[in-house]
């Protein structure tokens, strides 16, 4: 399924790399997850079967193991037939307009940041830190949306205290850290690391801050393997190793580096890719994938 006509009579609200969002009748949302895949800035044309329901169902699933720790902002599963699995309604909410990220293992711009610099998008870091690394605490390293095809932009948490002020920086920051810690937890105990992940929250009329947006899942966090961790080198990817590793192969025919779109994935990779997705989600909830 990978259909992206919007829903009857639905007003458009917002478009990401892989999800939309309409504004239903009654005043709430419809979030719409697509089977489309992103890799190196780009979205591929060629979809990832399922992607869509296995990514909605892992974060519902996480969402109800986390209800203790923060509220979210979904209602309900009821949704047209066409989107069923695939789609949650949500409240509308007046998002903090921050990419609020916990990191508990050294990767991505964490890493490049840390290797020019000893410290971690500004928080300080012990030396000797490899690619991979547990640090030694969680850390919260906020970033703001970057247009479409651009990497987000990381920023200090003056810059967020500027943007949303002080009492709810420091609320986002806790909740942010206290989401990751419990997660983190979990996917442990099923044998995989979270590294790090990115939340969104907004705020309620009446000034609750819920977790919104769609949480834990491989396009938005790191996932390793617990058995395969070792720091010193970059550690596969959970969910796009083969598509990644197709892309930048001989095979594909195309330079990242070009400006080029990236051409088609072959069935095989596609196959490959599904597969991770399931085991993912198979293997955080213990349930099989239906
Ligand atoms: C919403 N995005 C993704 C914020 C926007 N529950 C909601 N209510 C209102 N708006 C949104 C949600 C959700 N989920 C989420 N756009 C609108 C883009 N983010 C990027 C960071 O800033």
């Amino acid at each position: 399924m990978t259909s992206t006509s919007p829903p009857a009579g639905l007003r458009h609200l917002h478009s990401g790399k892989v999800r939309e969002l309409y504004q239903t009748d009654g005043g709430d949302l419809l979030m719409v997850a697509s089977d489309r895949i992103s890799a190196f800035d780009h979205v591929l044309s060629t979809p990832i079967p399922d992607k869509g329901r296995i990514l909605t169902q892992l974060s519902l699933w996480w969402f109800e193991r986390l209800a203790g720790v923060v509220a979210n902002h979904v209602l309900s599963t009821d949704v047209p037939a066409e989107l069923a699995g695939r789609a949650v309604i949500c409240r509308k909410l007046d998002m903090f307009p921050i990419e609020c990220v916990a990191r508990g293992y050294l990767a991505g711009s964490g890493l490049t940041d840390y290797e020019a610099t000893g410290t971690v998008c500004g928080v300080p870091a012990p030396p000797g830190l490899l690619d991979g690394s547990q640090l030694p605490e969680p850390i919260f390293t906020p970033a703001t949306k970057a247009p479409m095809g651009e990497h987000d932009e990381n920023v200090s948490y003056d810059v967020v205290v500027a943007t949303v002020g002080a009492e709810p920086a420091a609320e986002l920051r806790s909740l942010t850290l206290a989401v990751y810690g419990a997660a983190r937890d979990i996917a442990l105990e099923r044998g995989i690391v979270l590294a790090d992940t990115k939340f969104e929250f907004g705020r309620t009329p009446d000034g609750q801050i819920l977790l919104a947006d769609e949480v834990l899942t491989p396009d938005s966090s790191r996932f390793w393997p617990a058995d395969q961790w070792q720091p010193g080198h970059p550690q596969a990817s959970y969910d796009k190793q083969y598509v990644r590793d197709w892309l930048t192969s001989p095979a594909s025919g195309w330079d990242r580096h070009s400006g080029e779109k990236p051409p088609p994935l072959p069935d095989d990779v596609v196959a490959a890719t599904r597969a991770r997705y399931v085991e993912a989600y198979e293997q955080l909830t213990g349930e099989p994938f239906a």
